[in-house]
């Protein structure tokens, strides 16, 4: 069991003058540093609508409801277990027997409640499409030609994509200034690497990280040409250099990738563990920053001419746009 337990990391002790790339100081914004600060609870008011989708397996669930009578998201996720913390579970807890039977016994566990936290992301105020895409929904794939990215899909995102505030509020240091864990500066082919919002960064087993490039203005990677080859190849050789510096993570253990569709229309990369069945690190959706680079090798409009298949939710107006024009 022990041996299973999730690794530790403690980012915060490790982000002193060890980066290779210049480091944000650290910015006093209001952003929570690893342990936390505690802050008013504003899902004290919180009023629950309906749940828009659950895992028992992955103990997680998304919640839509009201705060002052405003729509917010928020998502509840049971954390992996830290195997430095066991000594403390098991001599600090208290047991409750539920049944015993010849050698074996179930138990109630109730532990210390700094050992029992729910990792919690609450977006708010959330607009319609916030809830939509939390919510539970059929998916459908689509087989996008460079025509249809044209005619049907870049129309539809230039009037219905998500904020890009947030990804700005870190490019220029308004934001989670202290999660950076490297950053190259440079306006042509630097970015900015930090903890996605969906990893605690308590430990390695399940790293997720962004990589968010400075360039504004691509997308996608339907934007890509032969001449971001050397942005792509600064990403991948410098964030693996980092994670393998901060993390102690080589190459070999990383999965970096493109997502196509994205949500978010600036292009960002992710880096997630190996064998860390990421939400999204699937075929129909994942792209290996590796093979998008030899691709663009291999023919510089390789990205403008290709078909590229990617599911759509059943009520995502983009599905509808394609059904419109009847290329599903
Ligand atoms: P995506 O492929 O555009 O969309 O990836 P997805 O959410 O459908 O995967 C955007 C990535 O940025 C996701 O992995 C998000 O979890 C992450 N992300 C989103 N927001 C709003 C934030 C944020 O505010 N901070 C950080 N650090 N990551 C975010």
């Amino acid at each position: 069991m022990a041996s299973s337990a999730a690794k530790h990391v403690d980012a915060r002790n490790e982000t002193q003058d060890k980066s290779p790339g210049l480091k944000r100081p650290r910015a006093d914004d209001g952003n929570r540093g690893d342990d936390g600060k505690e802050t008013e609870n504003i899902l004290s008011g919180f009023k629950t609508s309906n749940v828009l989708s659950d895992s028992a397996r992955e103990k997680i669930i998304f919640i839509h409801g009201k705060i002052a009578e405003q729509d917010a998201v928020v998502v509840l996720e049971k954390t992996p277990f830290r195997e430095e913390n066991l000594e403390e579970l098991f001599s600090g807890s208290k047991l409750r027997l539920e049944m015993t039977n010849d050698i074996y016994s179930t138990y109630r566990l109730q532990a210390p409640p700094h050992l029992n936290e729910i990792k919690t992301t609450v977006v708010f105020p959330a607009t319609e499409k916030h809830v939509k895409k939390y919510q539970k929904q059929e998916s459908f794939l689509v087989e996008e030609t460079g025509e249809y990215y044209k005619s049907i899909t870049l129309p539809y995102i230039q009037l219905q994509s998500f904020s890009l505030q947030w990804v700005y509020n870190i490019l220029e240091g308004k934001a989670e200034a202290e999660r950076v864990i490297y950053e190259d500066p440079d306006p042509v082919v630097g970015f900015v690497l930090l903890p996605d919002l969906k990893w605690d960064q308590k430990q390695v087993d399940d790293l997720y990280l962004i990589a968010i490039v400075h360039q504004r203005g691509i997308r996608s990677l339907r934007d890509l040409k032969s001449e971001h080859l050397p942005l792509l190849q600064n990403i991948s050789k410098k964030g693996k250099e980092a994670v393998l510096e901060r993390y102690n993570l080589p190459a070999s253990k990383l999965r970096v990738y493109l997502h196509y569709q994205p949500s978010y229309y600036h292009l960002h990369i992710h880096f997630t563990k190996l064998g860390y069945e990421a939400p999204g690190c699937g075929v129909e959706r994942a792209h290996l920053l590796s093979d998008v680079i030899q691709n663009l090798q291999c023919d510089p409009r390789y990205y403008q001419t290709r078909t590229l298949y990617f599911p759509v939710r059943a009520d995502d107006g983009l599905l509808g746009k394609f059904k419109e024009a009847e290329k599903i």
